[in-house]
């Protein structure tokens, strides 16, 4: 690890210094203003965080250190024969700054293979769950069981200087990320095999020890799990997940309360679980119309009784984005590659032509595009993966690399307690007949 924490640390300093002549001279300049919907309506559009892992253009996409996933399926280190990205050398890029060698993701995957053990209790206490609790609900449990190995909640109790809060994050991070697959596998073949586990494979990387554990020999599907894991892991600072484990840090809650909250937040319909929405709304799509190969009418016509009933269109849709989401468009990539006779596979590329005019007629929705969700779980039925309640604990795994590289630069960087100024509708009404003040000073 030394290595890896030097160079951040030499990161962190430069980017704290610069921070601070920034903020020294141009403190108080104003970035924007806020209108009085924006607060009633999810924030929408107000810069109000700093999340320097990613960044997010409603017409480009998601970008990791400024790279584009085409551009990191190409540049990121790779395993010998291989052709996705290790996301390994993602949380080496968005952590460090920089992009990895092979070597640096090689250690990076050494570092978790050595971090990896999950202590009994955390199994007990997962077990204590009845065997069909939510997967995303056992996964929290797990993680809050974890929490009993926080560095950083332990060297806090013991009086840590607030210089080295970066420091024990940085480790409780890092063991987190690597215990997390052992974690998720276990739930599902807890779940879904009898319990029949399976003991991790030590010469594997990360999201290929990941497929094995989960029970997956196939090639293809550790191809998909290093594609996978990568491209879920960050979507800048404002999504629920995100933002949620940043403010639950920003209390000084260690690593494990603060990225259990964020998961909590994941495993809203709105946000991650929407993975596992599709694949079910596509399933009984399927079912109702007695075949596995609608066509683009009556996906169409499905679409308008999903409408109609009140009722969202897993997948479709996002707060940022106004195009196609590049997370589905590397997907289905992958799908041209590894399974393009799939029916399922095929299914989703039909919802992908009949969805998006439907919902732009309604002329409210702002963003008719489908976003990473509305491709991932056909991907996993292929290989035999059917049991979507799982899909969600999948993205929670890689949502880790991404918000707690971003909690390591939180603390490094000194960042404060989050505390933004909330108001009531009455003093929003007095604020309207010009008789209080809606802002506090
Ligand atoms: N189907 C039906 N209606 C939709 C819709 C969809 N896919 N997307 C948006 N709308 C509706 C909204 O519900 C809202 O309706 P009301 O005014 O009646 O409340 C209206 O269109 C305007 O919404 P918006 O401004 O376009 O979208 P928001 O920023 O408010 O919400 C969401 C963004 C992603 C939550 C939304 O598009 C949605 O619910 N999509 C379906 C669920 C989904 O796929 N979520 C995953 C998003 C990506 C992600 O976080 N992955 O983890």
């Amino acid at each position: 690890m030394g290595v890896l924490k030097e160079r951040f640390k030499a990161k962190a300093d430069d980017q704290a210094a610069e921070i601070k002549d920034i903020l020294k001279e141009h403190g108080s300049k104003k970035i924007g203003e806020v209108q009085l919907s924006q607060i009633y309506q999810g924030m929408r559009g107000i810069t109000g965080l700093v999340s320097e892992t990613s960044l997010l253009d409603a017409q480009d996409g998601i970008r990791f250190r400024g790279y584009s996933i085409p551009e990191l399926q190409n540049l990121l280190p790779k395993i010998e024969g291989g052709s996705e990205p290790l996301p390994e050398g993602l949380f080496y890029l968005m952590l460090v700054g920089d992009l990895p060698t092979d070597a640096d993701a090689h250690h990076i995957t050494a570092l978790w293979q050595r971090r990896s053990h999950v202590p009994n209790h955390v199994f007990d206490t997962i077990e204590a769950l009845p065997v069909n609790t939510h997967p995303m609900t056992q996964f929290v449990v797990g993680v809050m069981a974890l929490q009993t190995e926080s560095s950083f909640a332990r060297r806090y109790a013991d009086g840590m200087n607030k210089k080295e809060y970066w420091d024990a994050v940085f480790d409780d991070s890092m063991d987190l990320i690597a215990r997390l697959p052992r974690i998720a596998a276990y739930i599902y073949r807890r779940k879904y095999k009898g319990g029949d586990h399976i003991q991790p494979n030590g010469l594997l990387d990360w999201a290929g020890n990941f497929a094995h554990m989960l029970g997956y020999s196939d090639d293809g599907f550790k191809e998909l799990m290093r594609l996978y894991l990568t491209i879920h892991a960050d979507h800048e600072g404002g999504n629920v997940s995100a933002h949620t484990t940043h403010l639950v840090g920003s209390a000084l809650s260690d690593p494990y309360l603060s990225f259990a909250a964020g998961m909590n937040g994941l495993a809203g319909p709105l946000h991650g679980l929407a993975n596992q929405e599709v694949i079910k709304w596509i399933f009984e799509m399927r079912e109702e119309l007695g075949t596995e190969t609608p066509s683009k009418e009556q996906i169409a016509e499905y679409v308008q009784k999903t409408l109609s009933s009140g009722k969202v269109v897993p997948g479709y849709g996002h707060a940022v984005l106004r195009k196609t989401d590049p997370r589905f468009t590397a997907q289905m990539e992958f799908g041209k590659k590894h399974m393009p006779d799939d029916p399922l596979v095929q299914t989703v590329w039909n919802i992908y032509d009949a969805v998006p005019p439907i919902l732009q007629s309604l002329g409210k929705i702002k963003n008719p595009w489908p976003n990473v969700d509305a491709h991932s779980g056909a991907l996993l039925v292929h290989y035999g993966m059917v049991e979507y309640e799982f899909y969600t604990v999948l993205f929670g795994v890689s949502r880790a690399l991404g918000v707690l590289a971003s909690l390591i630069w939180d603390r490094a960087l000194g960042f404060a307690i989050e505390r933004p100024k909330s108001v009531t509708t009455d003093l929003v009404k007095e604020w309207i007949k010009g008789e209080g003040e809606i802002w506090g000073e």
